[in-house]
Parts: C-alpha cells; structure tokens; sequence
C-alpha cells in the first residue's frame, strides 16, 4: 500500500473534535496591590473588561502566553477574605467557586503583609493552587521592611514570589512560576 504520510481516520478525528480548553489563572488579592498592573503586564493590551453577570461588578479577562503556554487570565475585584462582606467580594468567591482555576496569583502589598496572609491560608484551605506574590517589593525595601521569601514558602508550603510588577521586577521568576504550575496540572 502507498504510504500517505497520514492516516485519514486520526487526521478526521483531529478535525472534529473541540479546540483544547485553555487553563485558567486568577489574580485575586485585596484592593489597590497591584492585581490590574500585573493582569497588564501578563497580558498586554488584548482584554475585555465585562460587568459579571447578574452584578454591576467589572470583571477583566484576557489571555497570556508565557513561554508558549497560553491561559485565560481573570484579574477579580478586591477582596480582604473568603467571606464576603462586599458585592465585589461576592463576585470574586463566586468566580473562583464556579470558575475553579487551574491557579490563583494571590497578590499582596509586602509592607502589609500580616493583613494580607489570612487569604492565603483561606484559598490554600479551601484547594486552590495558590502562589504568593509579594509586590511593592520597591517600597517595602524602601521602608525597610524585609521579607524571607523562602522561609515563608516553606511554612506555606507554596512559591512566594518577591516583585515589584509596576517596575517590571520578578516577573521572571513569577514567569517561571505559572509556566511550572500549568505544565504540571
Ligand atoms: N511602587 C509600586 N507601586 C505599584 C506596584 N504595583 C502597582 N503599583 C501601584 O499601585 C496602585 C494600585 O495598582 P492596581 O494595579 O490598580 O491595584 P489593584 O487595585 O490591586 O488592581 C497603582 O497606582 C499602581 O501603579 C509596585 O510594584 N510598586
Ligand atoms: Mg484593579
């Protein structure tokens, strides 16, 4: 028989069957510590920005590629904790509820990161892979204070990444971080 270089049967299946899901990354974490930089920063200009449904809550979404894996990325409304007092706050539980992303970015201001912890350990608790990113690294050195990132992922049991995402700081590192965590889901 002729070798066709392919065999039509797979070729036909290939065809038919649904473009592959892409994975879905979560930045959360409470108001004003850098969510919407970084959602920029990972996903360049390409966004759409929706009220989500049912609500008056804005919810960006947007795709990133990092190092050719590519991911939907939602950037979620403020949120100080898993129980929500706020329609924002609504909004971001039911997100990560419904939505379950493959990963969730939790982004904390590292010159308060004592308030900010008690989320990691709830999105921890409730299952979620969760990676630490400790911005406003700049101005947290800048008042001296100083974080052992290492020390805390080792008690959280979870990467910690240092960053100063409106500077472009850490983003290698965080880079690195999403790509290893999409590759072994
Ligand atoms: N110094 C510094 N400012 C930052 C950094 N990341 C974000 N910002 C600033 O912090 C403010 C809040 O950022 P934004 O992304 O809107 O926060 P969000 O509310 O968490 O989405 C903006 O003025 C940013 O320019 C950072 O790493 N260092
Ligand atoms: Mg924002």
């Amino acid at each position: 028989m002729q070798n066709i270089g392919y065999n039509p049967i797979e070729m036909s299946a290939v065809a038919h069957s649904a473009p592959p899901k892409l994975p879905l990354v979560a930045i959360v974490g409470n108001p004003n510590v850098g969510k919407s930089v970084l959602f920029n920063k990972l996903t360049g200009r390409y966004v759409t920005v929706s009220n989500y449904p049912g609500t008056t809550v804005e919810v960006t979404k947007g795709v990133a590629t990092v190092y050719r894996v590519k991911f939907n990325l939602v950037d979620t409304p403020g949120m100080y904790s898993m129980s929500p007092i706020t329609e924002e706050e609504r909004v971001s539980r039911r997100l990560l509820i419904e939505d379950r992303p493959d990963l969730v970015l939790h982004v904390v201001d590292a010159k308060n990161l004592d308030r900010m912890l008690p989320l990691t350990l709830q999105l921890i608790e409730a299952g979620f892979k969760t990676v630490l990113v400790l911005n406003m690294m700049d101005e947290a050195t800048h008042a001296g204070v100083h974080v052992d990132a290492l020390h805390l992922s080792n008690v959280l049991g979870i990467p910690v990444v240092p960053t100063a995402c409106l500077h472009g700081h850490g983003m290698e590192s965080l880079k690195d971080i999403v790509h290893g965590s999409l590759g072994s889901r």
